[in-house]
């Protein structure tokens, strides 16, 4: 039999720590409301698949990824109950926005990315630099594709057939910062001596980079932590490098899988000292959670601007798009 916290306590918890977290962060995420599984206790009895279909997400995970773009709950009979107390909280925070209003999100950009540098040994790495961004994680879960779409650009090149990246390679993000597209870790077709040149030259980057502010491990949101990422987390860990997790292809997963697997995920992550607690969640193919990834990015590189800065661009945009269209209509 397993024991579940009942579910106000499970609010009340995230409460305090949604509370906490507001204070030393300007955009407290998913992991504020998602550390309840830790106190169950393990059934050894049931299989991954039982377990994973045991955890009851908490309303406030179902609101914010719904807020982030990622589908809405179902309004079938199985979430009636959750549907009950979202109308609950609604009524609570209409009261509440009726006096403050929401404060509206502008859409944050990147300058123009372009490709400056690829590496297949540690001695043709640039000269450090700007401050750098990695992406890491095992191959095909779509990394490159995460960058392209983070950019807004087309210029990392993507591919269905695993380990297309053999080598390291260097984005400017204008003359922000870089982001760097690392090859896929942990697949079975390399032979053992070309997987050793591979994990010498990416164990090499991050730990020697004086500039590397961040890395991020991918994971595939259909698949979660596999074993080669365990290996590579413990590597990290080893190397006390900080890394923050971002599921992707989020896009493929109904809304209550996403937020199961968002809370295995983050109990992977809950004893290395070295992971950021909060899982970014994102998909390169509908863009959800995107935005926000940008935002928390352009923070992290000391580059996020004020709000009017972005809403001025967007607003520049906009004027072009309508002039472009009015002239293209009078030829026609
Ligand atoms: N549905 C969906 N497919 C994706 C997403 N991101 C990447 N893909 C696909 O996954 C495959 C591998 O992507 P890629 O970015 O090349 O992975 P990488 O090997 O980690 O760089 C490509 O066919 C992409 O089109 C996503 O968010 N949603
Ligand atoms: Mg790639």
């Amino acid at each position: 039999m397993q024991h579940y916290r009942p579910i106000h306590q499970l609010f009340r918890q995230a409460a305090v720590v949604d509370r906490q977290l507001a204070l030393v962060r300007p955009f407290a995420s998913l992991a504020t409301v998602t550390n309840n599984t830790s106190n169950l206790k393990e059934n050894t009895n049931l299989s991954n698949r039982q377990k994973f279909n045991q955890i009851q997400p908490p309303i406030k995970l179902y609101e914010k990824l719904e807020k982030l773009g990622f589908g809405t709950l179902l309004k079938t009979k199985r979430y009636s109950g959750l549907h009950k107390q979202k109308a609950k909280r609604d009524q609570q925070r209409q009261k509440f926005t009726e006096r403050v209003g929401p404060p509206p999100e502008p859409k944050y950009t990147f300058p123009l990315l372009s490709f400056f540098a690829g590496a297949k040994a540690p001695t043709s790495f640039p000269p450090e630099s700007l401050d750098e961004i990695a992406f890491v994680g095992r191959s095909n879960v779509g990394k490159s594709s995460l960058i392209n779409s983070v950019a807004e650009s087309n210029v990392v090149r993507t591919s269905d057939k695993p380990g297309l990246t053999q080598q390291i390679n260097f984005y400017n993000v204008g003359k922000l910062f870089h982001m760097i597209d690392m090859p896929g870790y942990g697949f079975a077709f390399v032979d053992d001596a070309e997987r050793e040149q591979w994990r010498q030259l990416m164990e090499t980057y991050i730990t020697e980079r004086k500039t590397l502010k961040r890395v991020y491990v991918v994971l595939d949101a259909r698949h979660g932590v596999k074993v080669a990422d365990i290996d590579f987390f413990k590597m990290l860990n080893s190397k006390q490098v900080k890394f923050q997790i971002v599921l992707t292809k989020c896009d493929l997963l109904v809304l209550p899988n996403l937020a199961k697997r968002i809370i295995t995920v983050e109990n992977h992550i809950q004893q290395l000292r070295n992971a950021v607690k909060d899982v970014v969640v994102v998909s390169s193919k509908t863009n959800a959670g995107i935005n926000q990834f940008r935002k928390e990015m352009l923070f992290l590189m000391g580059h996020l601007k004020p709000k009017e800065f972005y809403e001025a661009v967007q607003a520049t945009k906009d004027e072009k798009e309508a002039k472009k269209s009015k002239s293209l209509n009078s030829k026609r």
